[in-house]
């Protein structure tokens, strides 16, 4: 069999674009308003919509300039300076460097080798009580934590769980290979947990050109004393701390930052939001296509063991990550695709973040994340990638194997 070389890059990922000519009646409207940010009519109408779709009340939700931000001024709203988070170690940097700019101090725990998130049975362990003040768990890849397993640790300690949610756009909490579904107590995955930042950075399968969202609930009063007693919600602490804690003309309440939304993300967010479900079932149609030849594949070392296999799938296919056997494997899969093919895959998360000199304090702590991201490939997904180039690529990850 012979490599397909692509005449254009394939990248791991590229963002949807609405019509032009939609996008442009949306921008007139903006010119009619002479309104570009700080709250502005297009903004309120995306969390609106937003709110919608996600199943939660509207106000309940937060929208931020980016993801990373949105986790900033949440850990800081719930109270996280000066205490120790447990987190996950197999997560982009954003997770952890939000703590670490509020004042928290990241603890890491190993993942679960299926789900690739958080593990509750390692984190239980590393729970101080009165010093752990919150657990940060990961929907890795779009695939659900284990939502019942976090919620028993946060009423047994009392601490909240705040999920990074970051790849979960269009992932219900019955996605959960964890629980038995519960629809009637939370059907949305935002609504687990305390509180669930997503990102709507471009790399993602919905997106606003940059943005993030929080959504929250509200029945927990983390609020610093310092407040004015007038912006007694979540929500209305959020919208303060977005907009450097300016919470009237002559009251400055905090020391906010400028997190906030602007018009022209909010209509790109409202176009990509038109578009979801399109979105979602090409995301499906690449996994298969990629499943069609990986899965049937089964391509076998000497001794008969496996040496590329499909993650399990998660429910919106944010991602397609493959485990290959070892390192050298990974690496030799990788550079080949990269200058024979000319696709670009990402090893998403490689090197895991206790590699980086900021948590190089917990290296070694993490065996399982350690192996999964030294043998993990996330390979290309978007909109618009044809189910015939796609078999192409998993052929060719098959050829440099074989
Ligand atoms: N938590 C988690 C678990 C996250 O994964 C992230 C972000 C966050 C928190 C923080 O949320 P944000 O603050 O970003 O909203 C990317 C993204 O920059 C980052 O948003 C994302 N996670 C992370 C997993 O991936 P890079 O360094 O890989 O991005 P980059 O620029 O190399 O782009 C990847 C590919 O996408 C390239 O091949 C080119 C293509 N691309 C990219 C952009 C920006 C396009 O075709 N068009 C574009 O506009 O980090």
């Amino acid at each position: 069999m012979i490599m397909k070389r692509f005449e254009t890059p394939i990248l791991v990922t590229r963002p949807y674009l609405p019509p032009l000519e939609e996008f442009k009646r949306g921008c007139e409207e903006i010119w009619r308003n002479q309104w570009l940010t700080n709250n502005g009519p297009m903004v309120q109408r995306f969390a609106a919509e937003l709110a919608r779709y996600l199943n939660v009340p509207e106000t309940n939700i937060a929208l931020f300039n980016n993801g990373t931000l949105a986790l900033e001024l949440g850990y800081y709203a719930m109270g996280l300076t000066g205490g120790e988070v447990i987190t996950t170690p197999f997560t982009f940097v954003a997770t952890s460097h939000a703590l670490k700019r509020i004042g928290a101090i990241p603890v890491f725990a190993d993942i679960d080798p299926e789900t690739l998130c958080l593990d509750p049975k390692k984190v239980e362990p590393l729970i101080k009580p009165g010093i752990t003040k919150a657990i940060v768990p990961v929907h890795v890849y779009g695939h659900v934590c284990d939502i019942d397993g976090f919620a028993r640790l946060s009423e047994k300690y009392g601490i909240p769980v705040i999920y990074d949610a970051a790849h979960a756009f269009g992932v219900n909490r019955e996605d959960c290979v964890h629980s038995t579904p519960t629809p009637s107590i939370c059907t949305s995955i935002a609504a687990c947990g305390d509180m669930s930042m997503f990102s709507f950075h471009p790399t993602k399968l919905f997106h606003s050109c940059e943005g993030g969202c929080l959504v929250f609930k509200d029945d927990i009063d983390h609020h610093s004393p310092t407040l004015n007693s007038n912006s007694n919600s979540l929500q209305a602490r959020l919208f303060d701390l977005r907009n450097f804690a300016i919470h009237s003309e002559t009251e400055c309440v905090d020391v906010g930052s400028n997190a906030k939304m602007n018009e022209l993300q909010a209509l790109m967010g409202l176009c990509c939001l038109r578009k979801i479900e399109d979105l979602l079932t090409w995301r499906q149609k690449i996994y298969d296509a990629y499943a069609e030849v990986i899965n049937q594949a089964e391509v076998k070392g000497r001794g008969g063991e496996w040496r590329v296999k499909l993650l399990q799938q998660s429910a919106n296919h944010a991602y397609v990550p493959v485990l290959f056997d070892s390192f050298a494997t990974r690496e030799k899969v990788y550079t080949e695709l990269k200058e024979k093919c000319n696709v670009f895959s990402r090893r998403y998360f490689y090197p895991l973040l206790t590699d980086f000199a900021p948590y190089a304090y917990a290296k070694g702590t993490c065996p399982i994340a350690e192996d999964i991201a030294s043998r993990v490939l996330t390979l290309p997904t978007y909109y618009g990638l044809g189910s015939a180039d796609v078999r192409a690529i998993a052929q060719n990850i098959l050829e440099i194997l074989a």
